[in-house]
């Protein structure tokens, strides 16, 4: 059987057609990886048997030491997840004004600003890699910048050495939200192209659809010695010792139970990414060929997790529109996601502003129309994939079908 062909021979008749889904159960983005029963269920015992659940135990140290060391970093910061970790280090860096980042992130990265009173400043997206323009920040640069955000988006580096020299320029410090980035480009530490690296903090996640997951759970890295000793008081309620409180904290501690799940995940990273790889490399070959869709290949290979697999739609070349595509492939089971549609400045409290503070971003709007996110992660076979794509063939090729029987269906 070629790549590219169907594990069935016969071209299925779509679900949308009313035949029954090509999956019984749902293919989702990002089902969470189980490390091996065994292995966590010793490490739950070995937490129960202790009794220390929580407040800085063995489990986030030895994990806060597994992420400095895979990311190259002198220190990593566990959190409660990435959208708090990156609250607390906003609050750390005492920011104040406005902040730049692109529109085009999961809405945590712009809550997470405006949470702590921050003046979300949206920027446009390399069309390419769809990270923060460079040329876009710079322009947004003015007397209230505060700092900018790089989002390491599908697990690809954004630019770090231009968006580095932007920073530099502005005087302001510049923070990675590397929730999607865990893993990536550690394998040269010597080099400055490394998540944890180039920037004053990067933060990781560890939710539960991530590469690693603590089922909730991030952490920040740095090598900034005295911002982590800071971070590490204000996530335990600003403590410096047993009854001292020196400023103003909260709760933002990992549990025990998560730590011990990404341990058990940080070991399988390896294996998981070279997973991710084939899986990735499966969709890139079995959708080849499909008028208007383009598979988003990271730009260097070496560097990414793969946690994602993203195809483009292109609106003027494909027969079906994405949301035609999105709706027929759920019809089969293949819960394929808008990644990150309407884009953040479309969404609310940002998409309320007032006209003169509306940004004009039209990569943005043209990547946040196309962009679909596939089934991936280890509930995903690499035969799952093919199938899927032979689903994606099938749909294009059957347009006219696809599209009378979602029209009747919205009529009906
Ligand atoms: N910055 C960026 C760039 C991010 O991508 C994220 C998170 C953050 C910041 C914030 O990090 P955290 O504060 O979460 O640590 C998901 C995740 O909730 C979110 O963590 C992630 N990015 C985002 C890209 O995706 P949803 O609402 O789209 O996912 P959800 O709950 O629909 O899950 C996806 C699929 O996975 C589901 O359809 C079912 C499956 N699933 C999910 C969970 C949670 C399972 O099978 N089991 C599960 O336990 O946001």
């Amino acid at each position: 059987m070629r790549e590219n062909e169907p594990t069935p021979v016969q071209t299925p008749i779509l679900a949308i057609l009313g035949d029954k889904p090509l999956f019984a159960e749902p293919r989702h983005v990002g089902t969470p990886f189980i490390p091996p029963r065994d292995l966590l269920h010793a490490s739950l015992d070995e937490i129960l048997d202790s009794r220390r659940l929580s407040n800085d135990g063995p489990y986030v140290r030895r994990l806060e030491a597994m992420l400095a060391e895979l990311h190259g970093v002198a220190h990593a910061v566990a959190i409660c997840n990435a959208t708090i970790a990156m609250q607390l280090l906003f609050r750390a860096l005492r920011l104040c004004g406005e902040i730049i980042m692109p529109s085009f992130t999961f809405i945590a990265t712009a809550h997470a600003a405006t949470w702590e009173g921050l003046e979300t400043v949206f920027v446009d997206i390399d069309r390419e890699t769809h990270s923060i323009d460079p040329i876009a920040a710079a322009k947004a640069v003015n007397a209230d910048t505060t700092a900018i955000v790089g989002v390491h988006l599908w697990g690809e580096l954004c630019d770090i050495e231009r968006l580095t020299l932007v920073a530099q320029n502005a005087g302001v410090p510049l923070i990675f939200d590397a929730a999607q980035a865990l893993g990536c480009d550690c394998s040269n530490h010597s080099t400055s192209h490394s998540v944890g690296r180039g920037a004053i903090a990067s933060v990781i996640s560890l939710h539960a659809t991530k590469i690693v997951s603590g089922l909730e759970g991030g952490a920040v890295l740095t090598n900034d010695d005295v911002l982590a000793d800071k971070l590490r008081s204000m996530r335990n309620f600003g403590f410096a010792g047993y009854d001292r409180v020196t400023s103003l904290g909260t709760n933002a501690k990992l549990n025990e139970f998560s730590a011990a799940f990404a341990i058990r995940g940080l070991e399988c990273l390896e294996s998981l990414t070279l997973r991710n790889r084939q899986v990735r490399e499966t969709y890139q070959r079995c959708l080849a060929g499909i008028p208007g869709l383009a598979f988003h290949a990271p730009a260097t290979a070496k560097s990414v997790n793969d946690q994602y697999a993203i195809v483009i739609i292109d609106a003027a070349a494909c027969p079906l529109t994405r949301d035609e595509l999105l709706q027929t492939l759920w019809a089969e089971n293949i819960l394929a996601r808008r990644y990150f549609f309407p884009g953040c400045h479309r969404m609310e409290p940002y998409a309320s502003r007032p006209i003169d503070r509306k940004p004009w971003l039209p990569t943005t709007e043209e990547v946040a129309a196309g962009v679909l996110a596939l089934p991936t992660g280890s509930a995903v076979s690499l035969d799952d994939v093919r199938l899927i794509c032979h689903r994606i063939r099938v749909a294009v090729e059957q347009h006219n079908r696809v599209r009378e029987s979602i029209n009747q269906a919205a009529g009906a």
